[in-house]
């Protein structure tokens, strides 16, 4: 019985009619759209190993878990992004919440037709089998609009569930049982703010388990819900901590525990079906907003389980359908870890470890940015705001630590906030300092209005904090003989030695400098303000080409036998910053810049881990190498090592370890979520660019993708752009002002069209119009 999976078909069909009238006013017919289930025929291995490569994510933004999908166990392994630990020196670690483990005794005796699906369109897990004649069912999903995890459980026969459900509890919290409902509470201690005596803080924790059962019976027994003879089963899983954004409050909110029964009680009140259908039309409604339709797969890569293709595409590419996939589950995962709450860290929300590496933290030098690329791009606008409710609820102890850190020329403590490499979300961070993360976080709200068009939130939110981040550098920035400007005492993340003027630091100031120029402009305000920041970033010293072609990494070229050589192919290319993701550096303005760029970037080579080989991805694609963006992407959706080693150079391990695992979840290892999302921005970057003040349609499109259509994509002025190509080459386009409205200056080759449109009209554009002569 699948009662549910007619709903689903019905919703897909009903949405792609809704593509193809949209796709007939183009005169054209509906693109093919890939599957977006990942299947797999066997369950994941039930262990560290399991977790990372094969298990699959389900999350709500702030609720999630790992799902396994054993016969005889299913096994969700459930985190809340706020479970937060600390102690009284480090800053602690982002934590495993605990299990929710259904036994079922014997159901993998005899079993068969196993099949493992992630329906990523409506975020439904689903597992399938026939075991003794009958056919079982399970779902697994993570409502957003109910707060809770959904487990339901089915079968085509009644009575044919038997066997026990237990909650676990990563930190020995205090659990109990009583009507079918399973507890968990209790405190991680120990957490301070910077100057504070330990254990100041505490952050209170609760989950609960209800299960409903339907026919046979269930009752508590030993702490846990024992049930025999059962119709179907739905489980209810809640969680929720104590932390609340605000440091006033010194992040201590309400204890979690009336919450979480209230959001258990009501989820178990309501039918699971309608739980069930809200929870796909959310889903849905975020991730149909852009359709990518790469080309056709051949049927037998069709037919094969996602582990399977992972490793046929390795071998031989070819697999377009596999792409587009994965492009996707990138959108999927930050609409999973990243909705209200926290932002996603470095392993999303779904860190299975009490020891994590990394502590599965905020990093500041390229990863949490990364987990940002692919958010308004790809139409999922409102998923940054995690990020920015983040930077502004924290940066009042941010402030503090920087003020006793660092002072001006005369002695007095600079304005503003900067961090170090490392950060949690209780203002502690650790490692070295990375004083741009202030400016590269204000590009991120920048990039928001950009792309939104939101004056509001330009006013409000983004240009106070894009102007405390200016105060900051122009405190704190140091004038060379010469009269330029440099970023004193500043590391090339993890590469080199800390120096005066390394070039990321510049390029990352001279982006906010410029963002809070224009900025300022666009609001009408503080224009004495403007102009000497205009002057400050025209002083900055700038990129400079080196004696063999490349981008100084340095403010002067090194002596050194592998630093600024052309063997160094250390993973981290950070001072290419300004090709992406800033705007410094183009083929178009900047082309002696952008030549080094390519030079520094060849020599680096393709291998990386996998935020490193993503980023290189958006390099080329910014480059307009289609080719060679689509190179870097065969590396990363290739089987860990795979294909990497034999690009591999010199280096520390992580630096080669790229890849991806069969459950598409990118290798770092453990598994690092900045890969994903990183590639998913690089593929719309290949698609379309806005970064120089016009839409670029195709700017870099790979031969291996000769007909394609995408439909949806956001562009900087508030546009949204829809496009299709045979042949390499454009069809038409659809461009809509999804906000705003004024003038599109859209590009194609060497042509550029002006598209006058008032808020909400769209225009088509046929190929023909970018083949007038030039005006
Ligand atoms: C940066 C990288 C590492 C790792 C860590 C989480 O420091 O250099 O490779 O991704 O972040």
């Amino acid at each position: 019985m699948m009662p549910n999976l007619s709903l689903t078909a019905a919703r897909r069909i009903a949405h792609k009619t809704i593509l193809a009238l949209a796709l007939a006013g183009l005169g054209a017919a509906a693109p093919a759209a890939p599957s977006l289930v990942l299947r797999y025929d066997r369950p994941a291995q039930d262990n560290d190993q399991g977790w990372e490569k094969e298990a699959l994510p389900i999350g709500n933004g702030r609720i999630g878990a790992m799902v396994f999908g054993g016969l005889a166990r299913e096994h969700l392994q459930f985190n809340d992004i706020t479970l937060w630990s600390g102690d009284d020196k480090s800053m602690g670690a982002y934590q495993p919440f605990g299990d929710v483990v259904v036994d079922l005794p014997g159901h993998d005796a005899d079993a068969s037709d196993y099949r493992r699906t992630l329906d990523l369109e409506h975020g439904i897990h689903a597992v399938t089998y026939t075991h003794g004649g009958v056919h079982f069912r399970r779902e697994a999903w993570a409502s957003h609009p109910a707060q809770v995890i959904v487990l339901r459980l089915t079968a085509d026969r009644p009575g044919q569930y038997s066997g026990t459900i237990a909650l676990s509890d990563r930190h020995g919290a205090h659990l109990a049982a009583a009507n079918n409902r399973l507890y968990a509470s209790g405190t991680l201690a120990g957490w301070t703010l910077p100057g504070e005596a330990p254990t100041a803080n505490v952050l209170d924790y609760a989950s609960q388990v209800q299960v409903l059962n339907e026919g046979g019976k269930a009752a508590v027994q030993d702490g846990r819900v024992v049930f025999s003879g059962c119709d179907a089963l739905t489980v209810i899983v809640g969680a929720g901590t104590s932390y609340v954004a605000d440091a006033a409050r010194r992040f201590q909110g309400a204890a979690p525990l009336a919450r979480v029964t209230a959001q258990v009680s009501a989820a178990a009140a309501r039918p699971v079906a309608e739980l069930r259908a809200e929870h796909e039309r959310d889903v849905a409604g975020l991730l149909d907003r852009v359709q990518l339709d790469l080309g056709a797969s051949a049927p037998e890569r069709r037919a094969m389980p996602t582990d399977a293709r992972v490793l046929a595409y390795t071998k031989a590419g070819n697999d377009p359908e596999l792409e587009a996939q994965y492009f996707q589950y990138g959108r999927y995962l930050l609409v999973s870890s990243s909705r209200d709450s926290l932002p996603a860290n470095l392993q999303g929300l779904w860190n299975n470890s009490l020891t994590p590496p990394w502590k599965s933290d905020y990093h500041t030098n390229i990863n949490v940015q990364m987990n940002y690329w692919p958010a308004e791009v790809t139409n999922l606008s409102e998923t940054a705001r995690p990020f920015f409710g983040f930077v502004t609820s924290v940066a009042p102890v941010w402030r503090r630590t920087t003020a006793a850190a660092f002072k001006t020329a005369d002695g007095k403590p600079v304005r503003g906030w900067t961090l170090r490499t490392e950060s949690n979300p209780f203002g502690a961070m650790g490692y070295l300092w990375n004083k741009t993360a202030n400016a590269w976080y204000a590009q991120h709200f920048w990039e928001h209005y950009a792309f939104t068009q939101d004056k509001a939130f330009l006013r409000d939110v983004a240009y106070p904090m894009m102007k405390e981040a200016s105060a900051f550098w122009q405190d704190y920035l140091k004038e060379l003989p010469d009269g330029r400007l440099v970023a004193p005492q500043g590391w090339s993340p993890e590469h080199g030695p800390v120096e005066d003027g390394v070039t990321y630091d510049q390029e990352i100031v001279w982006d906010l400098f410029n963002n809070t120029v224009e900025a300022a402009g666009i609001l009408g305000v503080d224009k004495p303000l403007r102009d000497r920041l205009a002057r400050m970033r025209d002083r900055l010293a700038a990129p400079k080409v080196g004696s063999w072609g490349q981008l100084l990494e340095w403010l002067e070229e090194k002596k050194d036998p592998v630093l600024d050589t052309p063997g160094d192919t250390h993973r981290h290319v950070s001072h290419l910053f300004a090709l992406f993701p800033g705007r410094q550096i183009s083929p178009a303005r900047t082309p002696a810049l952008a030549a080094a760029a390519k030079r520094t970037l060849t020599a680096r080579g393709d291998a990386g881990t996998g935020w490193s080989m993503a980023w290189k991805m958006a390099f080329w694609a910014r480059l307009y190498d289609g080719d060679h963006a689509y190179t870097m992407l065969r590396g990363l959706l290739a089987t860990p090592g795979a294909r990497a080693a034999q690009q591999a150079g010199p280096g520390s391990e992580h630096n080669n370890a790229g890849g991806t695992y069969p459950n598409l979840l990118d290798a770092h290892p453990p598994f690092q979520i900045d890969g994903n999302f990183g590639a998913t921005a690089a593929i719309a970057e290949m698609l379309l660019q806005s970064q120089t003040g016009m839409i670029q349609l195709l700017p870099a499109l790979p031969s291996a993708w000769p007909d394609g259509a995408v439909q949806g994509l956001r562009a900087r002025g508030g546009f949204e752009v829809g496009m299709r190509w045979t042949r390499g080459r454009l069809v038409d386009a659809v461009v809509r002002a999804a906000a705003g409205g004024g003038t599109a200056l859209v590009r194609y080759d060497d042509r550029t069209v002006a598209v006058k449109l008032r808020p909400g009209e769209s225009r088509v554009l046929d190929a023909a119009q970018f083949q007038a002569p030039l005006q």
